[in-house]
């Protein structure tokens, strides 16, 4: 323990957790960062009337309970740091406090809302001034459900923080907007890199809410001395990481080659790759790709893929039902049931909304005039099935875009943890995949406070932290992938001509 702790919360739609990473000499001079988890809380959707929304108040109290327990346990952290989800935020009201419940991003209020904005703008120059695919959960549409619903929260609202720079306010009293989160919004000019205040002008969104964007691995600001004296520990000075969790994971993907392909996955999943700026061609829109800020002064170009939720929801349904089905078990009986029975396109729209999932991909099945998976190790199949031919598609249109050839794919985050999905993506792509660290937004975090504290010279060095200190597993093809190429051509042919 000691002087050299460092703690990150990582938190995701479906879990919150508190890590401790502590930096040890190994002998001959090697680094390695060794890493704890403390906490793990979970993390969901709260039906409120017509909305959903984040139960803001209750992770921030998950959080003050990870810094207890990392004081508790004698780690004595000089540092935090907070990575999560992207895309959503509050409002604060002229004395600071928070303005209502933060919605969750698959709150229906933005359904419809792309084209309506983009009538109003043009998807060409929607793409061009946000750098984003297309998705309706981006914060540029939520504000502009907002504005259309008259909302009085956006009349009396004065600043705007985006979820990990919310929680870092409630611990801190600062107000930031990091540089990573601002760019998960559409409302920031890739190009320009800074905000879009004209493009709000024009949508009724007030560009006053905005602050402007620091740098992943800047010091925030100690805890309140309110919130120093309840948890009875010491000034712990919070940093701004790469804040967005995407961006934490890419951080701590432990790859040699530069131009290296990666997955991250876990509630969703994103595939691409790093680029020293925004790649913003026709193509790339026309591909579906997002330009995202990361740390170290790159640009991830990546697809977002709907991923591990479509599965996460039907366990959910079966686990009410009192099946209480792990994710284990389900692995074990997707394995042992018939391959590419049926197929989903993971990307169609009905699975985006909470609920009803097991339903959705029946009736998804049945309109396809495809075989209805009849129990949970089908279901599980085909949902895994379809994710790793969505994969081969992703990555072969980021090939197409940026003229890379990608050797291998590097997978990082909780979704690894099913090995028959890493097993099955190295098949469908035929190539292999390298597997860890799970827990890569909690690791990213940590590296960027490393290298804000002087410990770690720059994100290379960092990357490198991460190669001599957590195992990766390589699942390489087993041979007969031959079998993915006639299910690829049916899985391309569900989704007609869309990228
Ligand atoms: P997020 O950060 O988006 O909340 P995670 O990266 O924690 O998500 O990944 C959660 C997903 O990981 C779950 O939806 C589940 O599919 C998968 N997962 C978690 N634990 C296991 C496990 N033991 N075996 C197989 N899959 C798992
Ligand atoms: C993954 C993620 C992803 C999207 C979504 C809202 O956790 O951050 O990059 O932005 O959540």
């Amino acid at each position: 323990g000691g002087a050299s702790a460092v703690l990150a919360f990582d938190l995701g739609a479906s879990s919150g957790r508190a890590l401790i990473g502590e930096l040890a000499e190994e002998a001959g001079g090697l680094r390695t960062l060794r890493v704890t988890e403390i906490h793990r809380f979970s993390n969901r959707a709260i039906h409120v009337g017509d909305h959903l929304h984040w139960d803001t108040l209750r992770l921030l109290h998950e959080m003050k309970q990870g810094i207890r327990q990392a004081f508790k346990l004698g780690y004595a952290p000089v540092s935090l740091g907070i990575d999560t989800w992207g895309v959503d935020f509050g409002l604060l009201d002229a004395n600071g406090e928070l303005i209502g419940n933060p919605y969750h991003y698959r709150d229906p209020q933005t359904e419809g809302l792309i084209d309506e904005v983009a009538s109003l703008v043009g998807r060409e120059e929607l793409f061009r001034q946000g750098g984003l695919q297309l998705m309706a959960f981006n914060t540029i549409y939520q504000l502009y459900a907002m504005r259309k619903a008259n909302s009085p929260k956006l009349d009396i609202a004065k600043t705007l923080l985006l979820t990990p720079d919310l929680l870092a306010y409630l611990l801190t009293g600062v107000r930031v907007c990091e540089f990573t989160m601002a760019t998960t919004t559409q409302l920031f000019h890739p190009e320009r890199r800074k905000w879009n205040t004209e493009l709000m002008e024009r949508l009724g969104i007030p560009p006053g809410l905005f602050l402007d964007p620091i740098r992943p691995g800047t010091a925030i600001g100690p805890l309140t001395p309110a919130v120093q004296a309840e948890l009875g520990v010491p000034p712990v000075e919070v940093i701004a990481v790469g804040t967005h969790d995407t961006e934490s994971a890419v951080a701590a993907v432990p790859a040699e080659d530069p131009e290296f392909a990666y997955l991250v996955c876990g509630t969703w999943s994103l595939l691409g790759t790093e680029l020293p700026g925004p790649h913003l061609t026709p193509e790339t829109m026309e591909a579906e790709f997002s330009n995202e800020g990361g740390v170290g002064d790159t640009y991830q170009l990546l697809k977002n893929i709907m991923g591990l939720w479509i599965l996460q929801e039907c366990k959910r349904e079966w686990d009410e039902r009192g099946a209480e089905i792990s994710f284990e078990q389900l692995v074990a009986e997707a394995e042992a049931s018939e391959p590419f029975r049926s197929l989903i396109d993971p990307d169609d729209s009905r699975f985006y909304a909470p609920g009803g999932m097991n339903e959705k991909v029946r009736s998804y099945c049945a309109e396809t005039g495809q075989a209805v998976p009849r129990t949970e190790g089908e279901t599980a199949r085909c949902i895994l099935e379809s994710l790793a031919l969505r994969y081969r598609q992703a990555l072969e249109l980021a090939e197409g875009l940026t003229g890379r050839s990608f050797m291998a794919l590097h997978m990082v985050g909780g979704g690894i943890q099913n090995k028959l999905l890493c097993r099955m993506t190295a098949d469908a792509l035929n190539r292999p995949v390298h597997a860890g660290p799970v827990e890569a937004s909690a690791i990213g975090n940590m590296l960027l406070q490393l290298i804000a504290l002087g410990r770690c010279a720059d994100l290379a060095e960092a990357r490198r932290l991460v190669a001599a200190s957590f195992p990766v597993e390589t699942h390489r093809p087993s041979g007969d992938s031959r079998r993915w190429n006639d299910p690829y051509e049916r899985f391309k042919k569900l989704r007609g001509d869309r990228p």
